[in-house]
């Protein structure tokens, strides 16, 4: 499979964590995916232009859910989506949860690293930290059930190691220790290690 990338991308993270989770070889293509200049490589297999956008034997497909979806569907070792039964819908809900943390982490991102200064509004960045916040208190009731590796705690390893990455002025772990404790040794893991955002 090839993927057009971005080393800094938490949802490119997703995608190859995944892919070395279930040993799984990804060609990462350059790209430049940005919210104001579509990369026009990209569009021509996904026209919102963003990464990760994976060009397989099957044609192009997006977004990482499905790409991760995909992988999953690809190796015949333990799967990362549980096929059936509850624990299915928790990880897909996790991945949910994670993902929308992510999306208000890089609206967020957008607003105080693009939009220029006379063009930001303040209580509209309030509100995505609000979402930040409120997904990681609802990670920290769950904690305790956390075991192993799936597609669910990997969206959320990559989700926190994104705050880390882009906010690291935001004491998260503070109010949260039992999710402290658990991405501590998450991010150990070589996946997690081998996809460090730059
Ligand atoms: C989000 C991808 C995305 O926003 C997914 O793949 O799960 N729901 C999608 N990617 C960003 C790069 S990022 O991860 O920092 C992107 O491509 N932004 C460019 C744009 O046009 O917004």
């Amino acid at each position: 499979m090839k993927l057009f990338y971005s080393p800094a991308s938490p949802y490119v993270r997703k995608v190859m964590v995944l892919a070395l989770e279930t040993g799984q070889d990804v060609e990462q293509l350059a790209s430049a995916a940005s919210p104001i200049a579509r990369d026009k490589t990209i569009a021509a297999s996904n026209p919102t232009g963003k990464v990760p956008t994976a060009l397989t034997d099957d044609g192009p497909l997006y977004d990482s859910r499905v790409i991760c979806q995909y992988l999953d569907a690809q190796h015949s070792g333990p799967p990362m989506y549980p096929a059936a039964g509850p624990s299915r819908w928790t990880t897909l809900r996790r991945e949910a949860l994670a993902d929308g943390l992510l999306d208000a982490a890089l609206l967020a991102r957008y607003e105080t690293a693009m939009r220029p200064a006379e063009k930001r509004w303040p209580e509209w960045l309030q509100g995505q930290i609000d979402k930040i916040d409120a997904s990681l208190d609802q990670l920290e009731t769950e904690t305790a059930s956390f075991a192993g590796v799936d597609a669910g705690l990997i969206a959320i390893g990559c989700a926190i190691g994104y705050l880390d990455f882009r906010f690291p002025d935001h004491d998260w772990r503070a109010s949260r220790p039992g999710l402290a404790n658990w991405y501590a040794v998450f991010a150990q893991r070589p996946s997690m290690q081998a996809t460090l955002p730059q």
